[in-house]
């Protein structure tokens, strides 16, 4: 018998037992993300915040320049498809200039100040890629849809939604997991940039991941718990007692990582004075359905997809093809 409910949950998606999730998420997304972050076990705020040196990101681009950019084609190489294969993740540099990731950053948070109040400490938004012209231009750019489709080895993907995550000082860590648990899609072609928007040391809590396609299967059986953090302590012990390897180093400016719906990640803490901002875009292979029956832990999926249904195709307005 459990005696205490996680407080972000309603009556319905506290229902049943803690790995019970199989009833649909009924609050909001950003509400979804408050919950989640109280699934990780968190250090408490450090005494002192790291400041960091400022960074330069020379003379900012114009909107023009940065829809050049982000149109124009990115050299993958052939060892950066194998490593995503073969680590489940690739963390590629230069993706976007400074001035690009600088101007992103800038409107990112305009956007959070007005969607989300300030004391949130793990802030969040989705589908700004519908209002605001010079996100779209991330969202939709052809430079990230080659990158995905050809890590994916697929023709095409489309996209499942945008996400501005803002983790702020003193803010704790996300969870561990992997997304095939979070998305409601009958495929595992499935994969997400993660752009950082300014330099990420560790101590800002850069999106770090289990090394290792395969890592996933050591931690399929570990039961969920939809009220804390068993979950999330368990697949750091199972981790540890395999060896397995995490990444949890820095990122450049500029740099993206790419990860698939099987790669187990998870990030740490902010212990710095200014907020991790990053770009967080999902794509999916072309011609994918929507799984017959999605969970709580896919949050108000439908309005990235809206009318489409349970095991239906996912196509919809919302869901272009990029690249
Ligand atoms: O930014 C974070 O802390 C978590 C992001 C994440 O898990 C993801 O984009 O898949």
């Amino acid at each position: 018998m459990r005696d205490s409910s996680n407080p972000h949950l309603s009556k319905a998606t506290a229902a049943g037992r803690s790995d019970d999730v199989r009833m649909g998420w009924d609050r909001g997304n950003d509400q979804w993300w408050n919950w989640y972050m109280s699934l990780a076990e968190s250090p408490s705020p450090p005494a002192e915040f790291v400041e960091l040196p400022r960074w330069d990101p020379g003379p900012l681009p114009s909107d023009a320049q940065v829809c050049a950019e982000l149109a124009s084609p990115y050299p993958l190489s052939e060892d950066a498809v194998t490593v995503f294969a073969f680590e489940g993740y690739v963390k590629l540099p230069h993706v976007l200039s400074p001035g690009v990731a600088a101007r992103l950053r800038d409107r990112l948070r305009e956007l959070l100040a007005r969607a989300v109040s300030q004391d949130v400490g793990f802030q969040s938004l989705e589908l700004m890629w519908l209002e605001d012209p010079l996100v779209r231009q991330a969202v939709l750019s052809p430079r990230i849809g080659q990158i995905c489709a050809q890590l994916l080895s697929v023709p095409r993907v489309r996209l499942y939604h945008d996400n501005a995550l803002s983790k702020q000082p003193g803010a704790g860590r996300t969870p561990w997991h992997y997304d095939d648990h979070h998305f409601p899609l009958a495929t595992t072609a499935v994969v997400t940039a993660w752009a950082p928007l300014q330099p990420t040391p560790r101590e800002m809590g850069p999106l770090a991941f289990a090394r290792g396609m395969d890592a996933w299967r050591l931690v399929a059986d570990v039961p969920f718990d939809k009220h804390g953090t068993s979950f999330d302590r368990r697949v750091s012990e199972v981790f540890r007692d395999a060896g397995v390897a995490v990444d949890d180093g820095p990122f450049a400016l500029g740099e993206v990582s790419f990860h698939h719906s099987l790669s187990v990640h998870t990030a740490g803490a902010n212990r710095t004075t200014t907020a991790r901002v990053a770009l967080a875009n999902t794509y999916f292979a072309d011609g994918a359905h929507v799984v017959d029956e999605p969970t709580m832990v896919s949050g108000d999926w439908q309005c990235f997809m809206p009318g489409v249904r349970p095991g239906q195709l996912a196509t919809s307005s919302r869901n272009p093809i990029v690249g």
